[in-house]
């Protein structure tokens, strides 16, 4: 069964090369553990196992209910959730599935807009959730680039959505998940909270749970949480808060009516490797060493916005309380994608990102969004994030000067050094 690849082979070092000598900078990318690979390429790939545990469509999956049920229960411990499905193949497909769940098409969602913060599938007119549900989006305050949860209430209490989503992509504040559950109640919606970036934070109490005010929340398990490619949706209470209003006539309960959309609604076999991985990810996630993870991840944030404001980068909304920064370079003279650019040249990713009520198209945008799970998953603390600050605004600041750029690499080259990744790895 020996395959040699040696194409293959040559990207795939060159990309472990470009995630240890590069700083990798994406708020929502991290790097798993050596047991989290482990688990990835392991054999449960070979296994077909629709359905949920104890209830297989397939033969021989004995093994695989244990390891599903390790997931789904570390799951529920770690939020404090009652239930918690974790076979959504990632986290688009995991919101879809509450759609499906909740609603019945041309029912109306209120998330925040794309180009505000939000997500694709909070509401988007190119995603699904856009084209089969009617999207009534909310987004921030003209000045301040915050929520204004006021606006948020008087928008809901006009347009009465039957779901409301909670979460964001490219919001550098904390999120009022109990203001939203406050204005959710009011109006009779549901509450779905995507916690995907801030799982981990909220796991080491760095930001407010939204299990409390929540009907369901999702995340993705590999960004802050650290853990594979993949989602979970969490229900806090199986009983459904809203079922007289909108599924009164069903048999189902919340968590029911969840798993159902999963599957058969929307997926087939689930990915047994992925569930393993999580498994092992929500394992080390409940782990002191974590919490000092998570409270590194925002200590780094604030000492790198500390820094960029210092060079007089313009950050919106002035700083930072979570894991990500958005940088506003119209003081620059650069677009974001040709900082996104300019950046990638001497090993640092970012991506660009609109900034609100950006006057650029969202394909060249205003801004970068760049943030510290990743750094500090290598072991990067606040003095780190500070020559980093530096070597941003050194690019930045002479995006035509080599020598600049020669002089940079090699402060990359030694911070790299200094907290190696994937040391055993070749
Ligand atoms: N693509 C993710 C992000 O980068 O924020 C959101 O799903």
């Amino acid at each position: 069964m020996e395959h040699h690849d040696a194409k293959l082979d040559e990207a795939l070092a060159a990309e472990l090369a470009r995630q240890q000598n590069g700083l990798e900078m994406i708020p929502s990318e991290n790097f798993v553990s050596p047991a989290v690979l482990r688990a990835l390429g392991s054999v449960l790939t070979n296994k077909y196992s629709e359905g949920y545990p104890g209830k297989r469509y397939y033969g021989g999956n004995e093994f695989i209910d244990v390891i599903e049920n390790l997931a789904i229960s570390r799951a529920k411990k770690l939020f404090g959730v009652q239930h918690a499905n974790v076979q959504p193949y990632s986290g688009s497909p995991a919101n879809q599935a509450v759609y499906y769940a909740l609603l019945k098409p041309g029912e109306k969602v209120m998330g925040m807009s794309l180009t505000h913060g939000g997500h694709l599938t909070h509401g988007w007119k190119v995603s699904f959730s856009g084209r089969y549900y009617h999207s009534v989006p909310y987004g921030v305050d003209k000045e301040t680039h915050l929520i204004d949860y006021d606006v948020v209430l008087e928008l809901a209490r006009k347009e009465r959505p039957q779901l409301i989503i909670a979460g964001a992509t490219a919001y550098p504040r904390a999120i009022d998940f109990k203001a939203f559950g406050q204005i959710a109640a009011e109006v009779g919606a549901y509450l779905l909270t995507d916690i995907a970036h801030i799982a981990g934070l909220i796991i080491a109490e760095v930001h407010q749970s939204p299990v409390p005010y929540a009907d369901v929340v999702t995340t993705t398990t590999h960004k802050t949480l650290r853990g594979p490619r993949g989602a979970i949706i969490m229900c806090p209470r199986i009983e459904d808060r809203l079922k007289e209003k909108y599924h009164e006539d069903s048999k189902w309960n919340l968590a029911e009516l969840i798993d159902r959309a999963v599957f058969p609604g929307l997926q087939g076999g689930p990915h047994n490797h992925q569930t393993a991985a999580i498994a092992t990810a929500l394992d080390e996630a409940s782990t002191p060493a974590f919490k000092r993870y998570g409270e590194q991840i925002v200590k780094n944030a604030r000492a790198l916005a500390d820094q960029l404001l210092a060079h007089d980068f313009r950050l919106i909304t002035g700083g930072t309380d979570n894991h990500l920064i958005l940088i506003d370079l119209s003081n620059k003279n650069l677009s974001g994608g040709e900082a996104e650019t300019l950046l990638d040249e001497v090993g640092i990713t970012v991506n660009k990102n609109t900034v609100p009520y950006d006057t650029r198209k969202p394909m060249d945008p205003s801004g970068v969004r760049l943030g510290t799970p990743a750094l500090t998953t290598r072991g990067f603390t606040e003095v780190d994030m500070k020559l980093v600050a530096d070597v941003i605004a050194d690019v930045i600041h002479n995006p035509k000067k080599e020598l600049v750029k020669e002089s940079v690499r090699k402060k990359i080259s030694e911070l790299t050094q200094r907290h190696p990744l994937y040391a055993g790895l070749s």
